[in-house]
């Protein structure tokens, strides 16, 4: 039965039916790197670790010597193995991460293109044999589609998370740097198993003592963070405030072309350095929501880049800049502006301005990870810079890890889309490395959904999105549906319990969608805390989230007629977006202003589909709860509880919105629901 701490590598006895003898295995390192020593003998331990776990014995690992005994597994770099072995298991050179696993008649060999890649293997291989995948004649061979692959956490110092729903941090408590060694290896070997490679360790909103973790008092313990993630190939990050140079250095100002300042933070990452050698680099957070940035002075953000960038170089660091930039000082009376145009309107005039040490990491969608939200239009625009994408695995306003919602289902929504730049440019096509002139979008930044709980995520079915993140970035042509598979293999083991999971897992998030803002009208929910529905109470914000209903027609017009963001796409995907009738029906009030009698694909009105989508969406949560309680039986009476507790408060919720938005609809416009379910006056 599920061990909730143990997320997907559970400890389960199962039959080895490789066909292998797992017993005796073989290192061939080349000791030559240091830090990659230090991964490979985390790669071995791992395998040992693997086996015990999944089997219940601990393997024989010892040093190859060339004559010495023979081995059935041999793990080393496809290098090593070649050059020590003599065996040719791949000619020509994977990608950083990649790696090989096969089985002949000498043994199987599971081998890295480098240390990560053995790591990354070993960890395939034991998942592959926990799903009954394994065997003698295996041949695989598989690379990382995206090169950056990176958990960012909004830590605070004190110990609270900023939208964090599975308890406290585990890195920080009382205004320090406080963890548990073990519970950060055991993250850390979590992270490592789905391919994570870079962990920003603390809030982009840098605040009070988390702006001196830069500093020599504050480095020591981050240095030892460090240290626990490096055996499994994980860098860190650190999110830094633009206003160092001030808030530190006590300069008079942080204009980033200032000699001083640009000397400031020369100066300031040597010592960074000093501590953490292989640091990834910095993060930051500028000119957005109240952290300062290169806007206070007059300079753009490229200027403000390039002197981060230049600072980092010598160390072979980055700079990771949001590009989550916007006015967040809005007025409603005010129809021209648009927050979602704001994002590429910054940034993509400079594409060719930045250094090429600089990451760009625009969020998925132009606004702020809302349900029905369109991919932004910047991805497939940027020619000359290098970017990421940022998504959320922290369920924000997707049910705070209350509420049931797979979000590999939205993910691959996300990878299918075309941006129509040309041949082969679905943002699956365009993952990849960066190569100059081409779109290439480096990796993924994902928000995480950890804190101090058990089970690490709150709900514990919250684990396959920490788990379909790693995936799907890895292979952004995964299915939602695979991922889902695995992750309920990997977790409940083989049989129906699993199945049923899963099936639950796949429907969640167009249930969530049914009874949330309806499609793609965006900030429905309550201020500032962004769980339940509060129809209006960003109506009249400054923070130009608006949906402008009235007694007709609901949606913000940001076609070329209204505000314009339409015309930031390509050519063919802004007339697809611009027609309503070829316009995605979950983003169609994202995109248009439409009257509540307009005939949707379905033959029914916008007001009627609002009231059907949003009966459903509470009728597939009942149904959900009884798929839950079938699974009783099978499952640990603490895990079945705790997730029967949050689907009955997530039932709450769905009836929440359910009548709330029903009931704004129909006292907007006095049109019953044709086929006469209850909504409230
Ligand atoms: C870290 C949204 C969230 C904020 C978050 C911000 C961001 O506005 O509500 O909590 O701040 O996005 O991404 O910077």
């Amino acid at each position: 039965m599920l061990n909730e701490y143990n997320c997907w590598l559970q400890s389960r006895e199962i039959k080895n039916e490789s066909g292998i003898n797992l017993k005796t295995v073989s290192t061939v390192f080349s000791n030559d790197a240091l830090i990659g020593a230090i991964i490979s003998e985390q790669a071995a331990e791992e395998y040992r670790l693997g086996i015990n776990r999944l089997l219940g014995f601990s393997p024989m690992l010892s040093q190859y010597k060339t004559g010495g005994d023979k081995a059935a597994v041999y793990l080393g770099t496809i290098k090593s193995i070649a050059g020590e072995l003599k065996q040719d298991l791949y000619q020509g050179s994977l990608r950083e991460g990649g790696f090989v696993i096969k089985g002949n008649s000498d043994g199987l060999f599971i081998a890295g293109q480098d240390e990560c890649g053995l790591l990354y293997g070993v960890f395939r291989f034991l998942s592959l044999l926990a799903q009954g995948k394994a065997s003698s004649s295996m041949d695989i061979k598989e690379e990382p589609a995206s090169p950056l692959r990176v958990i960012n956490h909004w830590d605070n110092i004190n110990g609270t998370i900023e939208r964090g729903y599975a308890g406290n941090s585990i890195f920080y408590k009382d205004e320090r740097v406080d963890f548990q060694r073990d519970r950060i290896k055991d993250y850390a070997r979590l992270l490592a198993s789905v391919g994570i490679n870079r962990i920003s360790i603390n809030n982009v909103n840098v605040r009070f003592g988390a702006r001196f973790l830069i500093t020599e008092e504050m480095l020591p313990k981050v240095a030892e963070l460090a240290e626990i993630f490096r055996p499994y190939g994980i860098k860190l990050l650190l999110c830094v405030n633009f206003n160092s140079p001030m808030i530190i250095g006590k300069l008079p100002t942080s204009d980033p072309t200032d000699k001083a300042v640009i000397e400031w933070w020369n100066k300031q990452t040597e010592i960074v350095y000093s501590f953490i050698p292989d640091l990834a680099g910095y993060l930051i957070k500028a000119d957005s929501e109240g952290q300062p940035g290169p806007f206070q002075y007059g300079k753009n953000h490229a200027d403000g880049a390039n002197t981060f960038a230049r600072a980092l170089k010598p160390h072979g660091g980055v700079i990771i800049w949001r590009c989550f930039v916007y006015n967040a000082a809005q007025d409603w009376r005010d129809w021209s502006l648009d927050r979602p145009k704001a994002a590429y309107d910054n940034f993509i005039p400079l594409d060719g301005q930045f250094d090429d040490n600089v990451i760009l990491q625009p969020k998925f969608g132009p606004l702020d990870f809302q349900v029905g939200e369109p991919v932004a239009p910047m991805f497939g625009a940027f020619k000359k810079t290098r970017h990421i994408m940022e998504v959320q695995i922290t369920q924000e306003y997707t049910g705070h890890q209350i509420d049931l919602c797979y979000l590999p289902w939205v993910w691959q929504i996300i990878m299918d889309f075309n941006t129509d730049y040309g041949p082969n440019s679905t943002i699956k096509e365009l993952v990849g490395p960066y190569k100059e002139g081409h779109s290439f979008i480096e990796g993924f930044a994902g928000v995480v959904n950890v804190g101090l709980d058990n089970n690490w995520t709150g709900h514990t079915l919250a684990q396959a999105n920490l788990y379909g993140y790693g995936r799907i970035i890895w292979d952004p042509k995964l299915s939602a549906k695979d991922i889902a598979r695995e992750w309920s293999l990997l977790s409940f083991g083989a049989g129906s319990t699993g199945e049923k999971i899963d099936d639950i897992l796949m429907k969640s998030y167009r249930t969530y969608e049914k009874y949330n803002a309806p499609f793609g009208v965006s900030f429905m929910c309550s201020p500032m805390g962004h769980y339940g529905p509060h129809v209006e109470g960003y109506e009249f914000s400054r923070w130009g989230t608006y949906h402008r209903a009235n007694a007709t027609a609901v949606g913000v017009d940001r076609t070329s007629k209204g505000t314009g963001y339409t015309n930031q796409y390509s050519p063919t995907v802004s007339a697809m977006l611009e027609n309503p009738a070829t316009c995605p029906e979950e983003n169609i009030l994202f995109i248009h202003r439409l009257r509540y009698d307009f005939v949707m694909r379905n033959g029914e009105t916008l007001l009627q589909n609002i009231y059907n989508t949003h009966f459903e969406g509470y009728d597939e949560v009942e149904a959900m709860i009884a798929e839950w309680k079938s699974l009783e039986k099978s499952l640990s009476p603490e895990v079945y509880k705790s997730v029967l507790s949050r689907f009955e408060r997530q039932l709450n919720n769905a009836r929440e919105w359910r009548d709330q938005i029903n009931t704004y609809f129909y006292r907007k416009t006095g049109i019953a629901d044709k086929q006469g379910r209850k909504i409230y006056e």
